[in-house]
């Protein structure tokens, strides 16, 4: 029999969407579940084989829900402002409009030609005017809460594309979406404040969850340390640096102090300061330099005296002197630090560079050959007060003296930054903020959003990097809203974090035009049940989302402090190679070419049999055809089916084991070892002559929610009217998944007249006792003398008569 999958999998399509039957329904009496998967960017090139395999776990797990009688909410939307859509139109003529719209209709006929269960009724599209107006408006709210403000720094910006980056998006000193070096600029910054939330943000994964190594990746970049201020005197003056170190407890041994080279200090006391020239022209150097190329890269410690200020370590008033140097960055602790060449790495390889006094404060290393940086073992030494201690009570102790002289006090320090919340691009979110020459920086009203982007043809960012906003007139010149005066309007744009830091919110209420959501309806659906997406954004999207969320609970807009229950992380889907799949190696799997041939099912069970859900794996071409013929054998069996609705005898054990670990591993997100199972459940059918109307119904609903158009159709074929998406899903019995009961044949001298079923562990005793109480055998035996009777375990019984 050949199975046409264009035409049924296009049939269950056309049932599922026009009927709607993946709708979730606000305020059910089921019991509801929330699956989130991150959304897409609607790109021109279309749906990739790597968004089907982070959208299944989900979907796997979303129509088992629906089978186990949730109420289940999984939505779809598309994240489509940004930078690949506007270079797109740079390069065309076309606006983003035009192309975000095509783009994200063929990306939502791709989805449904997988099959995806999605609720297509709640998509949403953040660069849709009735959805960024909400990302304005909480823009606004956390303005007034002045957690958005506006500040000159030096930024990560890539003179590529003309853009400044968070340091999210700048890891590892590269622009994010073009591998081109970033350098630092001075430039005027939106920041939200979301270090006021880092604490916060570190507790809330208490319970989440997740997997250790999200956990681990998230509480890095938040970066808690804690330990102490300390003040440092400068030698003949009133002014003190104050550095931050981990480690108070090494004090003694601080033999010279670091400060960053934009560090304030150096203005301030500019007259003293003998080579200032030379400082000032290492800061333009470290200008050039990244972040990272400054802490992590530099093999080679660089730096520069300060010739005229020296300062005074204050637990033994020794006169140390002061270096610039770049591996000290302004924007972390004080700026400043003080340098313990023989516990901190980078500190002994400056000293050693610069012939600086090494003293040994910790027993247990040899610091003529490197640092000693362990902390458990070590025993103070060289340090007075504190000498024969270990480090962890010589810390508490030094604090508590610093404290009390009123030099220095305990601190926590978190490494995260603000978060740099503007870029000068048109195809982004409009900052909803008003610059009045008399009343400052004012938010715009809340009845005047949106405010639109304007209609242009030119999108380029200007040379010097300001906004394509800039140079239009009609935008730029407004009214303020305070005071009626003429005033302008901010020109830059957010980022494309800001509409994805809170879109689940919005699938679940997606056309309110009064609300983000409606409160109501944000408690029914919240928190999100399991949230699935790509590793690399559980650092960036992730704690951008949670920081709004808790925001919005605090200004009393949604009804939790935390938005997710629990995060997984799909692995990469590698090229054939075992590259990473890109154009230009030519290894670029298309999903759609293989739907064609072997349809969407044989797609989807590929890709979750494929490997471990969560470690990245490569294609393979001829494992696809495996698929598919997995599922050909089960179409083939509905030959064979019986009318029984009991499992048959011989498949009752392993259809028990298999509703059980298919059950637990879609839970587990051990897709590839639950597809085994059935596979091997389906070879057992393949061999038996006939199976049960129940094998059958039932390998068809462990099957639906990999491939459910084929287990709808022939679940349709065996004569069923209702779908099975609200079928109830399989249960196993716990008393039969081993065989336990044995068959022994009873037999009178040698010739077999009866059979009996015992259990496995059944004693030659009872087994003797049970044969001799036989009717058949009985009637051999009457009336003849036993001779002997001889018992083979597990097999049968022999009386000789
Ligand atoms: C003295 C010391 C002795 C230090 C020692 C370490 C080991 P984390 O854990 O990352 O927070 N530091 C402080 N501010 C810095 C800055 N702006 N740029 C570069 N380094 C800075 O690191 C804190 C430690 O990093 C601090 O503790 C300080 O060096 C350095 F055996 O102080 B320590
Ligand atoms: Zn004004």
């Amino acid at each position: 029999m050949e199975y046409n999958h264009q035409e049924v999998e296009k049939k269950w399509q056309k049932h599922w969407y026009e009927n709607k039957v993946f709708a979730a329904k606000d305020f059910s009496d089921k019991p509801k579940y929330y699956s989130l998967v991150e959304f897409p960017y609607p790109s021109g090139a279309g749906m990739h084989v790597g968004h089907i395999r982070a959208y299944s776990s989900l979907e796997i797990v979303s129509r088992k829900r629906r089978m186990e009688g949730y109420n289940v909410l999984f939505p779809i939307g598309f994240d489509a402002f940004g930078l690949p859509t506007e270079n797109y139109a740079i390069k065309t003529g076309i606006h983003p409009r035009k192309v975000t719209d095509q783009n994200i209709k063929i990306f939502t006929e791709q989805l449904k030609q997988t099959g995806f269960s999605f609720d297509f009724d709640r998509t949403v599209d953040t660069t849709d005017e009735d959805y960024y107006r909400w990302t304005q408006w909480i823009f606004i709210q956390l303005f007034k809460n002045n957690l958005a403000y506006r500040d000159k720094t030096y930024v990560n910006y890539c003179p590529s594309c003309k853009v400044v980056l968070s340091n999210e998006e700048s890891q590892g000193g590269k622009c994010d979406r073009c591998d081109t070096e970033v350098v630092q600029k001075e430039k005027d910054v939106w920041f939200l404040k979301i270090t006021k939330h880092a604490e916060r943000l570190l507790q809330g994964l208490k319970n989440l969850d997740t997997l250790p190594r999200i956990k681990i990746e998230q509480e890095n970049w938040i970066g808690k340390s804690s330990g102490a201020h300390v003040d440092f005197k400068v030698t003949n003056t009133n002014t003190s640096l104050k550095v931050y170190t981990t480690r108070p407890d090494t004090l003694f041994g601080a033999t010279f102090m670091v400060i960053a080279p934009e560090h304030p200090i150096i203005e301030e006391y500019k007259s003293t300061i003998k080579n200032y020239d030379a400082l000032i022209n290492y800061k333009e150097e470290a200008k050039k330099k990244t972040e990272f190329e400054r802490v992590e890269l530099a093999k080679d410690k660089t730096g520069v005296l300060i010739d005229g200020l020296t300062a005074i370590n204050p637990v033994n008033n020794k006169e140390i002197p002061i270096f610039v140097a770049d591996y000290v960055m302004i924007g972390y602790g004080t700026g400043a630090i003080m340098a313990v060449p023989a516990h901190d790495t980078r500190d002994y390889e400056f000293a050693t560079k610069y012939n600086l006094e090494i003293i040994e404060v910790i027993k247990g290393g040899d610091i003529t050959v490197e640092a000693y940086t362990d902390t458990y073992e070590g025993i103070l030494v060289n340090s007075d007060i504190l000498n024969e201690l270990t480090v962890k009570d010589a810390k508490e102790k030094i604090i508590k003296f610093l404290e009390e002289k009123n030099i220095g006090e305990r601190t926590t320090n978190y490494k995260m930054k603000d978060w740099a919340f503007n870029r000068q691009r048109y195809w982004g979110e409009p900052i909803p903020i008003i610059h009045c020459d008399k009343c400052g920086m004012v938010p715009e009203k809340e009845e005047n959003l949106p405010i639109r982007l304007p209609v242009v043809d030119k999108f380029e960012p200007a040379e010097d990097g300001e906004s394509p906003l800039a140079n239009i007139e009609e935008f730029v010149n407004t009214t303020c809203p305070v005071c009626g005066g003429h005033a302008k309007r901010e020109t830059d744009t957010m980022p494309q974090w800001a509409g994805s830091s809170w879109y689940f919110l919005r699938y679940t209420d997606p056309k309110n035009n009064k609300a983000l959501a409606d409160f109501d309806k944000l408690k029914y659906w919240l928190q999100v049940d399991w949230y699935n997406g790509g590793m690399e954004h559980v650092t960036r999207h992730v704690i951008y989302s949670r920081f709004w969320h808790q925001f919005l609970f605090d200004i009393g807009v949604v009804p939790c402090e935390e938005p997710y229950k629990k995060r997984t992380a799909q692995g990469l889907i590698l090229g054939s190679d075992g590259d990473k799949m890109s154009k230009s190696k030519g290894n670029v799997v298309n999903p759609l070419e293989i739907i064609e041939e072997f349809g969407a099912d044989t797609l989807r069970l590929y890709i979750l049999f494929i490997g471990d859900y969560e470690q990245s794996t490569p294609w393979n071409a001829s494992g696809v055809k495996g698929a598919r013929r997995f599922l050909d054998k089960i179409l083939r069996l509905k030959e064979k089916i019986t009318t029984s609705n009991e499992f048959s005898k011989d498949l009752k054990i392993i259809m028990n084991q298999t509703i059980k670990q298919v059950s637990e591993d879609i839970e587990n997100v051990k897709f590839n070892t639950a597809i085994a199972k059935l596979m091997t459940l389906v070879n057992e059918m393949v061999k038996q002559e006939s199976v049960s109307r129940k094998d059958y119904e039932t390998i068809l609903k462990l099957v639906n929610p990999f491939a459910p158009h084929l287990a709808e159709e022939m679940w349709e074929q065996i004569g069923n009217t209702e779908g099975l998406v609200f079928e109830q899903w399989p249960t196993f019995d716990k008393d039969s998944l081993v065989d336990t009961v044995i068959e022994i044949a009873i037999s009178v001298n040698g010739k077999v007249r009866d059979k009996i079923s015992v259990n496995l562990n059944t004693t030659k005793d009872e087994l003797q006792a049970l044969a001799l109480a036989s009717e058949k055998a009985k009637q051999f035996i009457e009336g003849k003398e036993i001779r002997k009777i001889i018992v083979v375990p597990k097999k049968l019984v022999n009386i000789v008569v």
